[in-house]
């Protein structure tokens, strides 16, 4: 584990544009801080998606063709806090619906809490939590012939670029049968004045959040990141539908991490690359499906047509 971290640090640092993962965001300090982002008043995506799963449920079960007297399996990939989709259990519950909730993250801790929360809250819902990556799991889940619905929520997809979203889909893809269900949530692309300080809040816990990279590198890899001499810079382009997160180095400077024995030099305004949010439209996720045997079935959007759920037919 730390060795992917360290070459992947050393990675991105030599490369000519300097670039970190943004799956290194989420240690304890990366989680905690993503729960103030989305209770941020600028971050739209997790409320306009909870609207849709609060106030459109019949719509989403509809749209999944799911009937309370046939078994399902009901799969969530990267659940995080499992807000949004209580929403939908709590209704399919209420229902009689026969279904087992398969919640599936590589953060066991993220799995107990999210289990001890869902048996207290909603007892009458079987739960299954499986730890490990999504594609190990859903493999073996694939011996399983129940009819399945996998829930890929939050926008989580818009971190890929288009070519990793396609070989993702096309992963998902070939881990179902036919008329298997995908529930996929999706930022939609729209002006930048509301996508920028999605990325940019007033609170600066953005930056924090983005600035945790450089953190860790100091703690986990002996580094000399002075973040004072960085600042924290998000592009949005409404053409592309890119949004995209820097670090920005505010003067010549060299830090050293001795863990690599290397020291890397940063010129005034030299910006390293931090995270890819990528935002939607009908087009856009029809290009990424083109090569799956996946179809967009139908589509729900939030009272303001900020965020979209697609249902896709396998
Ligand atoms: C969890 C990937 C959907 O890209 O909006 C929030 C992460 N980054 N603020 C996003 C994030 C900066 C988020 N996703």
């Amino acid at each position: 584990m730390k060795d992917t971290f360290k070459n992947d640090i050393d990675k991105g640092l030599s490369a000519p544009e300097k670039t970190l993962p943004s799956k290194y965001f989420y240690d304890k300090i990366g989680d905690a801080l993503f729960i103030k982002i989305m209770n941020l008043p600028e971050y739209y995506l997790t409320k306009a998606e909870f609207d849709i799963f609060k106030n459109q449920t019949q719509h989403i079960i509809k749209g999944l063709k799911i009937s309370p007297d046939r078994y399902f399996e009901l799969i969530e990939l990267g659940a995080g806090d499992g807000t949004k989709t209580k929403e939908l259990l709590k209704v399919l519950s209420n229902n009689n619906y026969l279904f087992k909730y398969i919640p599936i993250d590589i953060s066991s801790n993220a799995l107990e809490q999210l289990e001890s929360r869902f048996t207290e809250e909603l007892p009458a819902v079987k739960i299954a939590p499986k730890q490990g990556d999504y594609f190990h799991v859903l493999d073996s889940l694939k011996a399983s012939k129940h009819p399945k619905v996998v829930l890929f929520l939050g926008s989580n997809i818009g971190n890929l670029t288009d070519t990793e979203a396609e070989s993702f889909i096309t992963n998902l893809s070939a881990v179902l049968n036919t008329n298997d269900k995908v529930l996929l949530g999706v930022d939609l692309i729209k002006p930048e004045h509301i996508v920028l300080p999605a990325y940019n809040d007033k609170a600066g816990i953005t930056k924090d959040f983005n600035f945790n990279l450089l953190n860790r590198i100091n703690s986990e890899l002996d580094a000399n990141f002075n973040l004072d001499h960085f600042y924290h810079a998000p592009e949005y382009s409404e053409t592309t539908g890119v949004a995209q997160s820097f670090i920005v180095s505010k003067r010549d400077q060299e830090v050293r991490i001795e863990a690599l024995n290397k020291t890397f030099s940063f010129r005034n305004g030299e910006k390293i690359h931090t995270e890819t949010s990528r935002k939607y439209n009908d087009d856009v996720l029809r290009s990424i499906l083109k090569n799956s045997k996946l179809t967009i079935a139908s589509k729900l959007l939030d009272s303001k047509e900020y965020f979209a759920d697609y249902i896709l037919v396998k």
